[in-house]
Order: structure tokens, then sequence, then C-alpha cells
């Protein structure tokens, strides 16, 4: 069938498809026990050597963060977590590597970017698709901290819109780059011994194309000197412009071949992203356990405030919530680990639920501490502030909730289409039938469409799953065929459909890892884990039903109108009061 290979491919593309490939989601993946010890023992070292050496608050007033910290981390082992052992690092998994992340995240944010720049995007491609050379050149140097990686995609005019950078890259007879322009917000930027930049450049045979260069520290032309960027959080990350005026860059200091720029870059970032996501979920631990600590212990009106309805009703949704925010981060590392290649829409969830998460909590922590959180001496301020970026950076979240509406619904498109059941191309006019919409009926009858791994005693939420997998692969049927090609432009349905299909996803994380937890422990003594699943399921299966019903029944052109109207007027515009 063809839509098979593809959905094969992407467990959440499949699910856009009408169909779950479960056996790429049971059991739920775990790391094994060798690599469990060498993280925990990570991990322990990181907080010890964190508790004596890393100051947060300092950091954030000196703004910096010194390189023997770096140098320190590096004889740790925590800045090559997943460079392979030859190389000097640790040889983690992706599960593994988040891992020690979650640790990482939990003791300052410019320590965690500063490291997360290093190694999740900084160093990744040397990883990716470097040759042995390269990877020998430059990765035993990263992986012990004596130097540090950068990345530089962003541009004064490209930041969502990657594709369009202007920084070029001219070859020269001897078979060198010539590599001028600008990158901003660079992290590691003024600092960075190696960073990994992207430009464009012309193929041989003329085409315009893409580009991923390694620059090293030091090469003539290649200005660090920022000046650095006065920035709301982050205080410690050394975020700069860079720029390049006539930097000559050496034949070997080309990563994968010359067009492969772009695609290297999205390899990166999906692989960033999930590294953001599943840190925001441990960074969210921390705050949601000093939350617990604070609505137990603070007593008011003669009891502790934790018994308050509201309290408890915040304290219950952010478990649950958690639970399957964690569930669905893990679920996705461990679909990297097992080797799946396209896991670019599951890390773009990760990457916008677990940010979108991580600042909620941290916003509510601060609110259940009352005027106490408001105070500098506590956590809350300086998390807030540092946290802020999170869904910014990366891919702002909105774009990529286009990019998963989108990058999900593309396979439908094509099966339609391979149907000659909509053509894309195609004035939305004469798009869909009722004879052919009956087809895609049917075609989604015989397709594996139901979750039967899950465990007996979860039958009823797994079946509602299945349920909503229908009514996925239903809406997105009829968003394409009511816009047909427009449907890039529909971003306020991207987002309701990329919501419907985050919670799906979550849902079959929750289910997957409750059942490994039944098998493992028994269904008696897991009532716990079992409460919560259902919590969750239930109400996430809830707000799956009505986001998709609000793809047809919205008032989305109200407020298109009301906004272009505001832009016309140049200002809100319905003052009550003159001024
Ligand atoms: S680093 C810079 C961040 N910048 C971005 O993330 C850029 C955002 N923009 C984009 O990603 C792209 O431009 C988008 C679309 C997605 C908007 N995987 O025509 P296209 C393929 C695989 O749609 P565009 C920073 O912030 C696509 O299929 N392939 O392209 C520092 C197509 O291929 P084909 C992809 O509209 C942060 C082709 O590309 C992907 O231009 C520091 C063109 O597609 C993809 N994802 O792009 C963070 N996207 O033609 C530190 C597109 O074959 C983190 N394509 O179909 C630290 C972490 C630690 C955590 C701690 C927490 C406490």
């Amino acid at each position: 069938m063809p839509s098979s290979a593809t959905a094969a491919a992407s467990f959440t593309k499949a699910l856009a498809l009408g169909e779950i490939h479960e056996e790429l989601v049971f059991p739920y993946p775990l790391a094994d026990e060798a690599e469990a010890q060498k993280v925990r023992r990570l991990i322990s070292d990181f907080r010890e050597y964190a508790a004596a050496n890393v100051d947060s608050r300092r950091i954030d007033e000196t703004g910096t963060i010194e390189d023997q910290v770096f140098r320190d981390l590096g004889d740790i082992g925590v800045m090559g977590l997943y460079v392979d052992e030859r190389y000097g690092g640790q040889g983690l998994s992706q599960t593994g590597y988040a891992r020690v992340f979650e640790a990482i995240g939990q003791v300052d944010g410019s320590l965690t970017i500063a490291l997360g720049v290093h190694q999740s995007i900084g160093l990744k491609a040397i990883h990716l698709v470097g040759t042995d050379e390269q990877k020998e050149r430059f990765l035993p140097d990263l992986a012990t901290g004596r130097k540090l990686a950068g990345f530089a995609l962003t541009e004064p005019n490209a930041g969502s819109d990657a594709y369009d950078i202007e920084t070029r890259a001219v070859q020269q007879p001897d078979g060198s780059w010539l590599l001028n322009g600008e990158k901003r917000w660079i992290g590691n930027g003024c600092r960075g011994d190696v960073l990994t930049v992207f430009a464009r450049c012309e193929l041989p045979d003329g085409k315009d194309s893409h580009i991923a260069l390694l620059v090293e520290k030091g090469m003539e032309g290649f200005d660090q000197t920022g000046p650095r960027y006065e920035t709301m959080g982050l205080k410690g990350n050394h975020l700069c412009p860079v720029r390049f005026n006539d930097v000559r860059v050496p034949p070997e200091n080309v990563l994968g071949e010359p067009g492969d720029g772009f695609r290297i870059a999205m390899q990166v970032l999906n692989n960033g992203r999930i590294g953001l996501g599943t840190g925001s979920v441990g960074l969210a631990k921390r705050l949601l356990d000093l939350s617990i600590d604070h609505v137990t212990t603070r007593r008011q009106f003669g009891k502790a405030i934790g018994d308050f309805d509201m309290v408890e009703d915040k304290i219950g949704w952010m478990v649950s919530h958690l639970f399957a925010l964690e569930s669905m981060a893990y679920l996705t590392t461990g679909l990297i680990d097992q080797g799946i290649e396209d896991y670019s829409v599951e890390s773009a969830i990760c990457k916008v639920v677990g940010t979108e998460y991580v600042w909620y909590q941290a916003n509510r922590s601060l609110q259940l501490a009352g005027g106490l959180g408001y105070m500098r001496d506590q956590p809350y301020e300086q998390i807030l502030r540092d946290i802020r970026i999170f869904p910014i950076f990366e891919g702002a979240n909105d774009v990529l909730r286009s990019y998963i509406a989108l990058t999900a619904l593309k396979p439908l498109g094509e099966e339609l289409s391979d149907l000659g059941d909509l053509h894309l191309t195609d004035p939305i006019g004469t798009l869909g039938s009722l004879g052919s919409y009956a087809l895609g009926r049917v075609r989604r009858e015989v397709m594996p469409d139901s979750i039967t791994r899950a465990h007996p005693e979860l039958g009823d939420l797994a079946s509602k799953v299945g349920d909503q997998v229908k009514h996925l692969r239903g809406a997105g049927e009829g968003l394409l065929r009511r816009h047909g090609r427009a449907i890039v432009d529909q971003g306020m349905s991207h987002k309701r459909y990329s919501e419907a299909l985050s919670d799906v996803l979550a849902q079959v994380a929750v289910l997957s890892r409750v059942t490994s937890i039944f098998e493992d422990q028994g269904v008696e003594a897991s009532g716990q884990e079992r409460f919560i699943a259902e919590t969750f399921c239930r109400r996430a299966a809830g707000r799956v039903e009505a986001t998709l019903d609000r793809l047809e029944r919205n008032d989305d052109a109200r407020m298109h109108s009301i906004a272009r109207l505001a832009y016309k007027r140049g200002a809100y515009g319905y003052a009550l009061f003159e001024d």
C-alpha cells in the first residue's frame, strides 16, 4: 500500500494516515542496565561538582561561566555525552543523553544552554555526518571540554525562515571556500572554538544551495568580538553576533557535501529540539517538587495550603500532565535509539509541549509560592527569565506548530493524490467528491488503526485512542479537501491539528509506559500509575475530540477580520476614553 512505507518511517506521520504502528512504540523503550548505571554515575558526579562549584545566582550576576568549569565538566564526562568513547566521549544513547541533561537543567539555565549549544547542536553535525578524519581532528578536544562548540544558522534577515540565509561561501580554485556574512544570536558565539556555520553556495551545476562548514577560532577574518547581547535571562550564555570577512575555510572543513547544508541543519535541529523537550521536562520536575514542598509546609487559615481545593486541582493536573510529557519525551528518545531516522515531527512536538509546559510550571510555581515567590532570593524569577526564550529558539513554537501539522499531513496528501482522490495542485473548488470520500472511508477500515498491545486493563483507553486516530485521519482529509494547497496558509488549523496530534501521541506514550509498568510490577501494585494514566488519557481524549471539531466549527474568519481592522487602524483603536 502506498502509505505503509511512509508510515513505518515515522510513527506520528502514520497516525495522521489513520495508522497505528504499535510495533514501534510497544514495549516502552528503556535504556539497558549498563547504560543506566553509567548515567547514574554521571548524574551523581555532576551534582556533586555543581553543588560545590556552580553558583547559579553568581552566573546570573557576573554574566559568565569560567572556562575552568567546562574543563572540569569535561573531566567528569559531561561535555561529550553521546560522542563515541574512541573520541573521548561517553557513547550514551539519546535517552542517556537526555537523562543527564535533565540533571544539568535543574542546576542552572546558562550552564545548561552553554552545554546544550555545545552538544545538542554545536558538535552534533560532526558526530552525525563528519568524516573519520573530522571526528578525529575535532571531537577529542570538544568531548573533554578543552574546546567549546557553537552552531551558527540564524542571521539578521533569516530567523524562522532558515532556508533564506544570506551568508555565502564561494569555492576558490584551490578548493577552499571563501566565507562572507554575519550571524546573530549565536550561543557560545564569542568564545566558541569550533562553529558549525551554514551558508549559501553555488553547486557545480549552477544551482543555488546550502553548505555546512566548520569554522575555527583564529581563522583570519573570523570576527568573534561581539559585542555580547544584553539578554533578559541566560546571562552566562555568551550570546554574540559573529562575522565572516573573507574567511578561507579549507575543503577538509566541509561537513557532508556542498548542497547538504540545509538538510544537515534540520537534522541537527531535530536532535536539538528533542533535547530541549526532555530538558524542559527535567526542569519542570524540579519546579513541581518545589511547589509540592511549599504547599505541604506553608499553612494559612489553619491548614496547609495544599489542602485547598484549587491548589489540589493544580497539583493534580501538573502531576498527571508531567507524567504524560515525560512518557512522550522518552518514547521519542527511544524511537531515536531504535534507529528510526524520521523523528522530526515527534521532536518538534516534544519541543513545543515541553517548553510551553515548563513556562506554565515556572509561572505557576511562583504563584503557588505567593508573595515569597516574587522575592529575588527565591529561584523563580531567574528561572522565568532564563526559560522565556525556550518557546522561541530552536524553532519558534508557532512555526513548529505549522511544521508539525504540514509535515504530518504531507503523506496523507500524497496518498490521496496517488488515489486520484485529491489534486493538491488543483484550485480548491475542484477538490473532493462524495465518491472519493467514500473510498477514503473504506481504506481506513482496512488499516491497522487500533492498539492491541496495551495491557487489557487499559483496553478502554486504548480503544478510545483508536477512535481518535480515525478522527485525526478524517479531520486531515477534511482539511486537505477544503483548502487544497492553500492549507499551507491555514495557521489556525495547523495549531489545532498539531495540538490534537500531540495529545494522541502523549496518550500512546502513557499507555505504552503503563503497560510496561503493569508487566514489570503487576497491576495491583501499579494502581497510582493506572489512576494517573486514566486521568490524563480521559482529559486528553476530550481535548482531541473538541479540538478536531473546532477545525470545522470556529470563528476564525472573525479573528482574521478583527486583526486586519486593527492593522488598518494601526492601534487598538477602541479606547473607552480619549486621551
Ligand atoms: S539555533 C537556530 C534555530 N533556528 C531554527 O530552528 C530555524 C527554524 N526554521 C526551520 O526549522 C525551517 O526553516 C522550517 C521550514 C521548519 C520553518 N527535518 O520548504 P521547507 C525539509 C527534516 O518546508 P522551510 C537556536 O535557536 C523539508 O522536508 N527535514 O523549508 C539556538 C524539505 O525537504 P524536501 C526538514 O520552509 C538554540 C526541505 O527541508 C525539516 O525553509 C540553542 C525544505 O522544506 C526538519 N525539521 O523550513 C538551544 N524542516 O524538499 C540550546 C524542513 O525533501 C538547547 N525540512 O521535502 C539546549 C538544550 C538543553 C535543554 C535544557 C532545558 C532545561
